[in-house]
Formats: C-alpha cells, sequence, structure tokens
C-alpha cells in the first residue's frame, strides 16, 4: 500500500472544503513535495489516522450475509460481482440497465478520506475511492419533477444466506433527499486503498453518506430510481422510531435505547477512551444548509 505518508495529517489535509485531488497535489508541489504517495484527497481536515484495510474489511455490517461482525468478511466473496448492471428508473432522462462498465464511463474516480459512523456508535476513518453520485445523475438527466433517490441492494438468496432472517425486509432500500444525493460530498464508492471494493464493504458499488449514519450508505447497489416521494428504507421499516428516513449523525438526538454522544473508535484499543460524535459528524460546514429551517429531532 502506498498509503503511508512521512507528511503529517495537517501537512496533506486541505483546509478548504471541495478541493480536488489535482488541486491538492498542486498545493503539494507548491510546497516542494512532489507527488504524495499519500492520503491527500480528504475534503475536510481530519484529525485522526485512516483505518487500516484489515479493520474496514474486518469489522462490518452487511446483514444479507448474516448479523456478526465477521459474517460478511467470511460470506461477501461470494457474490457474484462480475457481471453486473444497475437499473437506473423513474423520473430520468436516460432510463436503463447499465452494465457496470457503462455507467462508470465518463465518471471522474477520486480518492476521498471520510469519516465514517455508525448508528450503533462506532466509527473509522476510510479512505474511499469512487466518483460523486451527482456526477452520475447528471448523465441519466434528473428531470424536474423529482425529489427524492431510491436506492435498493442486490437480492440473491443463493448468495447471501443472511436473507433466511427476517431481520430486515429485503432487499435492503435506502433513499435520499434529491438535493442530499446531488451534494458533492455524497459518493458512490468503488473501492478503498485503491483496491477494487471487497464483498464485505458492498462490490461492486455502494453508497457513502458521509454525515449520515452508516446504514444510509446502501451497499451492492442494482437499482437506483428518482422519483417525487420520499422512499421506504429498510431500517425505518423494521424500527420507525429508532431510525428515521434522514438519520444524520447529531450528538444531540440519542438513539431510544443509547446516547450518541460519543462514539468508539474501531481499532483504538480497548482501553482507548471514546471520542466526542461532532454535528453531521464533521460535516456541518458543508451540509447544515441542507436542513435550514427543519427540527433535526424530528427529522431524524
Ligand atoms: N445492503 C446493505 N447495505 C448496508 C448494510 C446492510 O446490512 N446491507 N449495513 C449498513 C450499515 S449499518 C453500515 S454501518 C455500513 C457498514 O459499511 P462497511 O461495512 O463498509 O463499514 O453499511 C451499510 N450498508
Ligand atoms: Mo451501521
Amino acid at each position: 500500500m502506498g498509503y503511508k505518508s512521512k507528511l503529517s495529517w495537517a501537512d496533506v489535509t486541505p483546509k478548504a472544503a471541495y478541493l480536488n485531488r489535482r488541486q491538492i497535489m498542486a498545493g503539494a508541489a507548491g510546497l516542494g513535495l512532489g507527488t504524495i504517495a499519500g492520503p491527500v484527497a480528504a475534503e475536510v481536515p481530519l484529525d485522526r489516522e485512516p483505518n487500516t484495510l484489515e479493520q474496514i474489511t474486518s469489522y462490518n455490517n452487511y446483514y444479507e450475509f448474516g448479523v456478526q461482525k465477521e459474517d460478511p468478511a467470511r460470506y461477501a466473496h461470494r457474490l457474484t460481482t462480475d457481471p453486473w448492471s444497475v437499473v437506473i428508473d423513474g423520473m430520468v432522462d436516460k432510463p436503463g440497465t447499465y452494465d457496470l462498465a457503462d455507467l462508470l464511463d465518463g465518471m471522474d474516480i477520486e480518492e476521498r478520506i471520510y469519516r465514517f459512523r455508525c448508528v450503533e456508535a462506532w466509527s473509522m476513518v476510510i479512505p474511499w475511492n469512487g466518483f460523486e453520485l451527482a456526477q452520475l445523475l447528471t448523465k441519466v438527466g434528473v428531470q424536474p419533477s423529482a425529489k427524492y433517490v431510491a436506492f435498493e441492494t442486490a437480492l440473491r438468496p443463493d448468495e447471501m444466506p443472511g436473507l433466511r432472517s427476517p431481520v430486515l425486509d429485503w432487499p435492503y432500500v435506502e433513499g435520499l433527499r434529491l438535493d442530499e444525493a446531488m451534494h458533492p460530498l455524497t459518493m458512490i464508492a468503488t473501492g478503498i486503498y485503491g483496491e477494487s471494493l471487497l464483498g464485505q464493504n458492498g462490490a461492486p458499488l455502494r453508497l457513502v453518506v458521509p454525515w449520515k449514519y452508516g446504514f444510509k450508505s446502501i451497499k451492492s447497489i442494482e437499482r437506483i430510481t428518482l422519483t417525487d416521494e420520499e422512499p421506504p428504507t429498510s431500517w425505518n421499516k423494521a424500527n420507525r422510531r429508532e431510525y428515521g428516513f434522514y438519520s444524520n449523525v447529531n450528538p444531540n438526538v440519542d438513539h431510544p435505547r443509547w446516547s450518541q454522544a460519543s462514539e468508539r473508535v474501531i481499532g483504538a484499543g480497548f482501553f482507548a477512551p471514546r471520542i466526542d460524535t461532532l454535528m453531521f459528524n464533521g460535516y456541518a460546514d458543508e451540509v447544515a444548509g441542507l436542513y435550514t429551517g427543519m427540527d433535526l429531532a424530528k427529522f431524524y
């Protein structure tokens, strides 16, 4: 892995949001650093090192493969990801069944290092590779009537042992408001640490919405539908009171059964103190404006 950098995090992390990798590289060149083989493309300053690939690929939630954290690493390689296609339908100009290669055609793949906060109050930092969802939505042409984007995970009873469990209503479904989906922080990830996604992380492509609880970041997407109605979401269907449609990370709105004020950092060690959870998972400057005037305790 070429991801160990001798530079301190502050050296390589841009202060301003929305710097792209090229701008960051140019900035690094200006410092006489040449090409950095390091984790340079963060949207927002991070005060922690990324988790290791080992951590990111061995402690997972992917209930289609079982509810234990180690189940996805054990079973998700069974998922056939080649060939793969994604149905894009609803209120779009160019609906269709897109082969993965066609879907990726023209997408600008970047590295983005994001905080990742599960609703279960643990967190990691993950260096994703992927593209902005907005770029794909623009390519297929969102019609003016569309207000939401619905996502659906593959449903493969022969490959997904977890589907036998009634814990969720399958297939796993998720959704975003259109402005959330179009936000430049929202991405479709295709890799981690420069390697293709493994099954447990949602191969071949999964959503990443860094200011929301992890369950919004739906894995192994097979359908994307533009709609004018708020789409149903799996965890909301399972328990409306505990999991809302928005599910923005918010240290001031507790889960009915536990506090959301702090989080356990995966890999920090058993005795490491928990850290404070940040409003919108640290991305408030970028996304708070999406929710102006909304009661975040009501629209949780
Ligand atoms: N299809 C599907 N997507 C899913 C899940 C799932 O069970 N099925 N789990 C969610 C939850 S709760 C989290 S925290 C993240 C975990 O992503 P990671 O395993 O890549 O860290 O995936 C989310 N996406
Ligand atoms: Mo989660």
